[in-house]
């Protein structure tokens, strides 16, 4: 079953948009249009089930979703820890902010079990599941779910669950 953050934060259901912006991808090795392709393609599976859209700003002003690559600490408390280990992370709504550990081998197209790296990190997946953290979502005890806290590196899962539908549709 999945689970929200303590006393269930979310956007305010009168938000039917949310805007994000890449802030910081220097740090990455893949180019922004990737990027921006595989983060436009995480949140379209979220909008699918709820009444929200995703847009992309340039604005950092205006960006209700901040996301940036980091290595190390990086100014919030929760500093990353070089190959594996965590992954990214995302605060809870309405936070917005999404970090992700530059140090990992992110695979950002085709086909990461094919990889010859054994460390390679899905990048969608990963932003697939961050993204359900900053809907307001916690983690999962379905094993199929977006939201269950295990990903095998090498490995691509994409597709909501049942579960994952349920919960955000409960919320929003
Ligand atoms: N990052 C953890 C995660 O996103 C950070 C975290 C732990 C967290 N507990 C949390 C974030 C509670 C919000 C709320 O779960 S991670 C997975 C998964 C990570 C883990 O790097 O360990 C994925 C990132 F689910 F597979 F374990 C992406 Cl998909
Ligand atoms: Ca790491
Ligand atoms: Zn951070
Ligand atoms: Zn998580």
């Amino acid at each position: 079953l999945y689970t929200y953050f303590q006393g269930n934060p979310k956007w305010p259901t009168s938000t039917q948009e949310l805007k994000y912006a890449l802030i910081a991808t220097s740090a990455s090795t893949i180019d922004v249009a990737t990027l921006r392709d595989v983060f436009a393609r995480a949140f379209s599976r979220w909008a699918a089930v709820i009444p929200m859209n995703f847009t992309e700003t340039t604005s950092t002003v205006d960006a209700d979703i901040t996301i940036g690559f980091y290595n190390g600490s990086h100014g919030d408390g929760e500093p990353f820890d070089g190959p594996l280990g965590t992954l990214a992370h995302a605060f809870s709504p309405t936070d917005g902010r999404f970090h992700l550990d530059a140090s990992e081998t992110w695979i950002a197209s085709g086909d990461v079990t094919k990889s010859s790296s054994n460390v390679a990190v899905d990048l969608e997946s990963v932003a697939v599941h961050e993204i359900g953290h900053l809907l307001g979502l916690g983690h999962s005890t379905v094993e199929d779910a977006i939201m269950y806290p295990t990903l095998t590196v090498r490995t691509r899962k994409v597709d909501l669950a049942q579960d994952d539908v349920s919960g955000v549709q409960n919320l929003y």
